[in-house]
């Protein structure tokens, strides 16, 4: 087994990492004018030859590819390869319009697996690490990344998918896992059913990699606290490859980009204009290596800034913010730009867990903003603060952060149903077509 922290790629010197990365486009680009009709067709169109990419200055003359094109090349259109060549395909876990099936060589395979390798590392792991996977296996990316990746760093693997509690936490105790790989909302939910049993001190748990979703700082706190481990960012998508992506390093402060393989950038969502370091846009990612659905330039929908600032772990990849939603997950509510995450904020701040809905509805031609949250068991517990404060308290939270005001009701404890994989918080009964 390998020792996946691979420094002398992780920690390069920047313009050697650049020079890497020119010269993996020039390569790639030629490859996939050579391969894909569509890429072909796309770049004869704009009157783009693979020889006027030169290096990583040049990626701005290429076309961008998005999810409709994806969808419009379903199932083969944008293979790579001989299908023969392929022994995988996952998929997204995308409920609206056509799935997208994303297909890998063995060597893609290796390269995502390494990327997930390198996550583990970061947060710590190795041969001695029980590793415990709750992700969903199957098309989700979620399991299989982080499986593969464990065992290349030789921990000892649980492929426990996600669901059935009980059985997570019997395994949990029985086995003594030590990194804990799943969505944050079901770190969530462990957290709670392990302090419900009062099993806290059975638990060996070190470190967390959570991703698939977003998720707040104020829940970053809440779950360390609840289970008593470092928690981690790790993000990824389908398209790209899966898990590990980007992920962070013992600072916690941005996900290192595996800039080897994927070259990110940041475009304004209405123009397309790529905007300068630190500032949020769209994310975008070329993939370099990928060789049997290789994308470029591929527009993620999802919105983030870029920072070049050196890291003290000594990684010199970029790091991106933690994505604060996506542009297509973004309502306009009376007007206003709202993300569920900007909710979230408020609701942890003032002591709340992740365990809410956003209900939106249009009354004639108002937007209506509903906010459903369940009281904590301390809370109930607690007869010193009237729930009417703690309502108004929301509504003031909401309104300062958003300017516009919520209708917030208090829930049970236990009352929203509990997910096992990507929580499901927003309910826009308004039928609108939001940003595209
Ligand atoms: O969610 C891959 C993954 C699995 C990432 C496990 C991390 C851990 P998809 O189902 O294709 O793939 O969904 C990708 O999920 O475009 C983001 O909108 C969102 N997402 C993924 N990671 C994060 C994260 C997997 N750390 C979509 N923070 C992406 C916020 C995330 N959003």
């Amino acid at each position: 087994m390998g020792n996946y922290y691979q420094p002398e790629i992780e920690t390069m010197p920047v313009e050697e990492l650049q020079k890497l990365q020119s010269e993996r486009l020039v390569e790639q680009v030629q490859y996939v004018y050579d391969h894909v009709e569509f890429y072909r067709n796309r770049m004869d169109e704009m009157g783009v030859k693979p020889e006027d990419v030169k290096g990583i200055e040049d990626l701005h003359k290429l076309p961008f590819i998005t999810k409709d094109d994806l969808r419009d090349q379903y199932p083969y259109g944008l293979l790579g390869v001989p299908l023969k060549d392929c022994v995988r395909i996952q998929s997204t876990s995308g409920t609206t319009g056509r799935r997208v099936v994303a297909f890998y060589t063995q060597e893609d395979i290796d390269v995502w697996e390494d990327c997930c390798a390198r996550a583990i590392m970061a947060v710590g792991g190795t041969k001695d690490d029980v590793c415990h996977v709750c992700y969903g296996y199957g098309l989700f990316t979620g399991g299989p990344g982080l499986n593969g990746g464990s065992h290349r760093v030789g921990c000892l693997t649980l492929p426990m998918s996600s669901g059935n509690t009980e059985r997570q936490l019997q395994f949990m105790e029985d086995l003594g896992s030590t990194i804990l790989c799943c969505t944050p909302s079901y770190a969530a939910n462990l957290g709670e059913a392990i302090n419900e049993r009062g099993m806290k001190d059975k638990i060996k748990l070190k470190a967390g990699i959570f991703g698939a979703e977003p998720w707040t700082e104020e829940m970053r706190r809440n779950i360390e606290k609840s289970l008593g481990i470092k928690a981690y960012d790790i993000y990824g998508l389908t398209e790209i490859s899966g898990p590990g992506v980007s992920f962070e390093c013992e600072e916690q402060a941005g996900m290192h980009v595996q800039e080897d393989h994927f070259i990110p950038e940041i475009i304004n969502p209405k123009t397309g204009e790529v905007l300068p370091e630190g500032e949020i846009g769209e994310l975008v990612f070329t993939c370099i290596t990928k060789k049997a659905f290789p994308l470029l330039r591929y527009r993620t929908r999802d919105l983030c800034r870029l920072s070049r600032k050196k890291c003290s772990c000594g990684r010199t990849h970029i790091r991106m913010s933690k994505p604060m939603g996506r542009s297509d997950d973004m309502m306009v509510i009376k007007g206003v730009n709202v993300w569920p995450s900007q909710i979230e904020a408020v609701l942890l701040k003032q002591g709340f867990e992740a365990n809410y809905q956003i209900v939106v509805d249009r009354i004639g031609n108002n937007d209506k903003l509903e906010v459903m949250v369940e009281l904590t068991p301390a809370m109930v517990a607690d007869q010193t603060v009237p729930n009417a404060k703690r309502v108004a308290d929301l509504v003031a939270g909401i309104k300062s952060m958003l300017g516009i005001k919520a209708e917030v009701s208090l829930l049970e404890p236990k009352t929203i149903t509990r997910s096992e994989g990507k929580a499901v918080r927003v309910v826009d009964k308004r039928n609108l077509y939001q940003m595209k």
